[in-house]
């Protein structure tokens, strides 16, 4: 049987890249954001994940992230057979395995994935504008919580990247773009840039191949070489089968 990397003409060795956005957690239980049911269904971006906002009614904003973050914290949100595939991918591939989410859940790593870049931050870490630590989070922040390194009070906010604001290690990201064998797109409806324009981005390098997995065709899907449509926990699991076959 012809391996899907032969099929595809993807050395065994090759570097991949895998961008996973709010989609392979659905079925973990948190929501998506541009679903019927997501996120930004019920509140604005503006009100609730842009520096302004923030600024404006910095109350309002860590209620948002309180909220999130005690929904990741519950017992019953667990990573699921996709995160754990992607894991196995990572530790079982001939060649390196760079995971970039745009997640800010805890997820992946949970799963055992190591080579982790969460461009968008993460929501179980704070962030103090005073002195610029960058600490573990996990109860609930509010204007009055103070820096533990620095000792101000009013300066915290949540370690996470938001409108307007440039996401975290872009250029080590573009250069493992620029270097990579195979480029996968996991639960992301790809509106969101810099990471909706990754997949234009390999297409420059013509010995990379594009593969969307994702429950439906994205925004960039026309991008891609291949794709699967299905729940991730479904696809995803076949797809690292393939690839390692
Ligand atoms: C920046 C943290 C300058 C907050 C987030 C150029 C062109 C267009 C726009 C811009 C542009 N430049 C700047 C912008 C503005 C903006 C932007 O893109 N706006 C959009 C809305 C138009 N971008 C920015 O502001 C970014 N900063 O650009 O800085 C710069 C310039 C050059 C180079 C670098 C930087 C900052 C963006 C980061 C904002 N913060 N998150 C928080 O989480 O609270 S973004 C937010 O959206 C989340 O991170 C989320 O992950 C991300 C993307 O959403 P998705 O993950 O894709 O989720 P979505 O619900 O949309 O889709 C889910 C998908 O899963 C769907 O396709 C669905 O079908 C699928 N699915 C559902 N269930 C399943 C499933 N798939 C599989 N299985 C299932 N069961």
């Amino acid at each position: 049987m012809t391996g899907y990397h032969q099929a595809m003409k993807i050395a065994k060795d090759a570097n991949i890249v895998i961008l996973t956005g709010a989609g392979i957690s659905k079925e973990s239980g948190l929501s998506t954001f541009r679903d019927a049911d997501g996120i930004w269904a019920t509140v604005r971006i503006e009100d609730v994940a842009t520096p302004e906002a923030f600024a404006r009614d910095p109350d309002r904003v860590h209620d948002f992230y309180n909220e999130r973050r005690a929904g990741l914290l519950d017992s019953k949100i667990q990573p699921n057979a996709a995160h754990e595939a992607l894991a196995r991918l990572e530790a079982a591939w001939g060649g390196s395995v760079m995971l970039v989410t745009q997640n800010i859940d805890n997820l992946h790593e949970r799963a055992g994935s190591k080579n982790l870049v969460h461009m968008h931050g993460e929501m179980l870490k704070g962030w103090c504008q005073a002195c610029g630590l960058v600490c573990e989070w996990v109860e609930a922040m509010d204007i009055n919580s103070v820096c533990p390194h620095c000792g101000v009070t009013g300066h915290m906010r949540v370690h996470v990247v938001w409108f307007g604001e440039m996401p975290f290690e872009m250029n080590r990201i573009y250069a493992a773009l620029a270097g990579c064998g195979l480029f996968i797109s996991i639960g992301t409806s790809g509106n969101v840039y810099p990471a909706s324009g990754f997949v234009s981005e390999v297409r420059h390098n013509s010995s990379c191949r594009a593969v969307e997995l994702n429950l439906e065709p994205s925004e960039g899907a026309q991008l891609f070489d291949d794709a699967r449509h299905g729940p991730a926990t479904e696809i995803v699991p076949g797809f690292v089968a393939e690839l390692l076959s």
